[in-house]
């Protein structure tokens, strides 16, 4: 069966579904009445007439169309999206409108992201200019292919931009929400040629621990999360791992006829990964499409990490991997983390090989600016300043740092790094018994007379603290019978954050 994509019942209706009833309903008592878009002023520049004149038609969305255009002054060719203002009957379209813009500006200059040059408006309409994209779709690229699919090597091509794509927006405090083959143009038909994000239209911002409620995007690449009404940057990776397994393929992983038999697919059953042409298809490439299209967000491979996945970085060695929020979250989260989670932490970071902490090592290599192998309070700022929402609410760094450097020399080595940075879910989910394996070992490092408990005394000497080590084992005692069995030492790794009675600082343990 060839593939055949069709819009979904969420691609039709306008761009946020969840509100589209209340939205008709406001529509008709808004009859009558002149749009909001016509009594807005966007704050463009107005000049569009002038500047460019408009071409032929290439193509239209839900609200606007798109043109080729002429800069009258220049003679550059630009595409242009014309948005009519009395399709803006509601403010949230107005405000959809200028979302668009301001993503488009956030974006500006990557790679990977068609070129914003400037937006206007007259009387009637938004004027989008961006880069013309002449190279067609996505989508007809993989259509033409021999079985509708591509060789591995072309697809690693392809995945990797739409991964650059998903970081980028990730670190602006950005969700794409609708990654799909449509929403991605070849700049140019040569087939070399660097794929563009174009859409942004159901793309949002998102604050720093919140989460989506709502359900967006399309049937065939939405993520189990969005339809339980929770979602965030994750959501983005699972769609490319849906776009990854059908560019193998050539088959849709979760399938059925109703788009209610898509979603239930989606939350319960787990991609055929045996039909043909899987079985050729190799070990890397599954891999890379297995921890993309896992279920539970927090276990799921983040954009960047995925971009230092074996199977796509670029011959074999990593240019360029962007910054990781989870890892930039992660060492945020750390300094929150009672001590005796960090020296779990650290225990567990030290039973884990180079080859399983690549990723981790591509990170440290980016942010330790000037590769001497530390990363210092300088280079530490610098990268935490990439992650813009958080940039905004003020990171304090320095008290990151202290909590991570454990040998106290004020600056972070690889193995502190990775204690702090370490995806513990991820360890969970995708090989339980190898983290069965890795938390024993991490838990028989403090268990020194091997009785299968963590003792005070045990914990004392492990650590090297004085004074009462009590308070510390507490935290992680369920059972309060006064010392940490492996299970309860697997829970305090696991748990994300722990009770915020202890507050740690830099030399001890301080009770709030
Ligand atoms: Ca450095
Ligand atoms: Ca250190
Ligand atoms: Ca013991
Ligand atoms: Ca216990």
């Amino acid at each position: 069966m060839g593939l055949c994509f069709s819009s979904t019942a969420a691609a039709d209706s306008p761009p946020r579904p969840a509100a589209a009833g209340g939205a008709a309903g406001k529509r008709e008592r808004s009859r009558g009445i002149v749009a909001c878009g016509k009594r807005t002023d966007f704050g463009y520049d107005k000049d569009f007439e002038a500047r460019y004149s408009l071409g032929k038609l290439l193509g239209h969305g839900q609200f606007g169309y798109t043109y080729a255009a002429v800069d009258r002054a220049s003679g550059d060719r630009v595409a242009v999206k014309r948005i009519d203002k009395n399709k803006m009957v509601l403010p949230v379209a107005v405000e959809d409108v200028k979302r668009e813009v301001k993503i488009l500006k956030a974006l500006q200059g990557h790679e990977n992201v068609v070129h914003f040059y400037n937006a206007f408006e007259d009387d009637n309409y938004v004027y989008i200019v961006m880069e013309l994209c002449e190279g067609g779709e996505l989508l007809d690229r993989i259509l033409a292919k021999k079985d509708s699919r591509y060789s591995e090597k072309d697809a690693a091509v392809i995945v990797r931009q739409m991964l650059k794509v998903a970081a980028e927006c990730h670190l602006h405090g950005l969700v794409h929400r609708d990654m799909k083959p449509e929403n991605f143009l070849f700049k140019s038909t040569k087939e070399d040629s660097p794929l563009k994000a174009t859409d942004f239209g159901l793309s949002d911002f998102i604050r720093p621990g919140k989460q989506f409620r709502d359900i967006v995007g399309s049937a065939y690449y939405v993520a189990p999360e969005v339809l339980k009404r929770k979602s965030g940057p994750e959501s983005d990776v699972w769609s490319i791992g849906v776009i990854t397994y059908i560019l193998l393929c050539g088959r849709r992983p979760f399938w059925d006829k109703t788009e209610d038999g898509i979603f239930k697919e989606v939350l319960k059953n787990k991609p055929d990964f045996r039909r043909k042409p899987w079985p050729n298809i190799t070990p890397a490439a599954k891999d890379f499409v297995q921890k993309l299209l896992v279920k539970d967000p927090r276990a799921r491979l983040t954009a960047a990490q995925a971009l230092s996945h074996d199977w796509v970085r670029e011959g074999g060695k990593a240019s360029e991997i962007p910054l990781d929020i989870s890892v930039l979250h992660n060492m945020r989260q750390f300094v929150k983390y009672s001590r005796f989670k960090q020296f779990a932490l650290r225990a567990l970071a030290s039973t884990l090989n180079s080859e399983e902490l690549s990723d981790l090592r591509d990170q440290f290599n980016a942010i330790d600016v000037d590769k001497n192998g530390t990363i210092s309070l300088e280079e530490l700022k610098q990268a935490l300043a990439k992650d813009v929402p958080w940039r905004l609410k003020g990171p304090r760094v320095l008290e990151i740092i202290e909590a991570i450097d454990s040998n106290t020399d004020g600056l972070v080595d690889f193995e502190e790094f990775v204690a702090a940075t370490l995806h513990v879910h991820q360890l969970v989910e995708h090989d339980t018994e190898k983290w069965k394996l890795l938390s024993q070992a991490a838990f028989d490092k403090f268990d020194v007379d091997g009785d299968g408990y963590i003792t005070s005394d045990e914990l004392r000497m492990h650590t090297g603290m004085k004074g009462s080590i009590d308070p510390l084992l507490e935290e992680a005692d369920i059972d309060k019978d006064g010392k940490i069995s492996l299970d309860e030492f697997r829970r305090l790794l696991k748990t994300a954050s722990m009770s915020a009675r202890i507050v740690q600082t830099p030399r001890g343990i301080r009770m709030s």
